[in-house]
């Protein structure tokens, strides 16, 4: 029996999550095996871990070259423009969050890929939607740029595995917090901001209101969720947009009153500003019944778990 070996590209690599999720994959998969690529020259935390390539998304020649030179299998899509970022530039957002993700998705069918990942986010909710627990399938609206480029990117995706059989997978994520690489410029960025505040001048003024709820989830978690998502059989993915994943659910004021434990000098302050906006658009919780039920979705860390390993390897760095 001949067993298909996988090599594959994470093409936004230098990001947030691609730094970590990039880590997570060679050590599976073995270093030579993961090709890190990202518009970034290089990455001091990639380096001299595996191959690491320049390129740019956008260009799908470019692209599609470096697929069928480097023999690439899967590719896990991350590069893309934030929910604040996005809103102070709406067509760059829309831009390269909708042609990056059909141009991986062209290539994949073209070449008859084997996997693709994409990450949609809880950004696809608007006012509209539940605001706790929010559903699966629910009234969904979205007000930022960001959100609207997901929820269309969400249909792409279903559209090319209905299609073309793309075996193409999604999750939507809640604000990620994590400490080895910086965030991108979200909206929920404050709940990484708040630590380096605390650990480096113990304060923080904080971005949004002390009682806006929103749903957040630990690296580690959303690292191991997109792992489980792509081992699962195929029979088991019943959602071809993006699944609802679930970790925690904090205010401002409860976070910042979990790291008071830790640092009892903290002191936190709010100044809210146009991000306050997006906040109060996206639901405040998350149902994650159906991506339990498919493929055995469970979080691990809650917040004092992530404050206290947040605060632990901060200062270790
Ligand atoms: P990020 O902004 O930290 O990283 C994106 C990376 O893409 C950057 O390194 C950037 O240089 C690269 N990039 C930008 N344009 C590119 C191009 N044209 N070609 C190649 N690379 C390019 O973002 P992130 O937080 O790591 O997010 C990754 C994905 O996860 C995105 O799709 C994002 O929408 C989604 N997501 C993130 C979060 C979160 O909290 N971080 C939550 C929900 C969804
Ligand atoms: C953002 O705030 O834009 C991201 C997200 C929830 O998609 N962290």
């Amino acid at each position: 029996m001949s067993v298909v070996k996988d090599k594959i590209l994470v093409i936004g690599a230098s990001g947030q999550i691609g730094v970590e999720l990039t880590l997570a994959l060679r050590k599976r998969y073995g270093n030579l095996n993961v090709v890190a690529s990202d518009l970034r020259e290089e990455n001091p935390l990639l380096k001299g871990s595996g191959p690491y390539v320049s390129l740019d998304v956008m260009n799908k020649e470019m692209l599609h070259v470096q697929v069928i030179r480097q023999n690439i299998t899967q590719i896990y899509l991350l590069a893309a423009i934030l929910s604040a970022t996005g809103e102070k530039n709406p067509n760059l957002a829309w831009h390269l969050n909708m042609q990056g993700l059909l141009n991986v998705l062209d290539i994949a069918r073209e070449e008859k890929l084997h996997k693709i990942y994409w990450p949609s986010s809880i950004a696809v909710f608007g006012p509209t939607s539940p605001k706790q627990h929010c559903p699966q399938q629910t009234i969904i609206e979205p007000s930022t740029v960001y959100g609207i480029s997901k929820y269309a990117g969400e249909f792409w995706c279903k559209y090319y595995h209905n299609r073309y059989g793309v075996d193409v997978r999604s999750l939507r994520y809640p604000g990620l917090i994590s400490y080895k690489s910086e965030p991108g410029g979200g909206t929920t960025d404050y709940a990484i901001e708040i630590f380096n505040g605390a650990l480096e001048d113990k304060k923080y003024r904080c971005f949004l209101k002390e009682d806006t709820f929103l749903p957040m989830m630990y690296m580690p978690d959303a690292i191991r969720a997109t792992l489980e998502l792509m081992d699962a059989p195929a029979d088991k993915i019943s959602v071809r947009t993006s699944y609802n994943i679930s970790g925690m659910s904090f205010s401002p004021k409860e976070i910042g009153a979990e790291i008071l434990k830790l640092i009892p000098d903290f002191k936190l302050s709010y100044a809210p500003d146009y991000r306050q906006a997006i906040a109060d658009s996206w639901p405040q919780s998350i149902d994650d019944t159906v991506a339990s039920g498919d493929w055995g979705w469970k979080p691990q860390y809650n917040l004092p778990k992530m404050t206290a390993d947040m605060i632990e390897n901060l200062s270790n760095n």
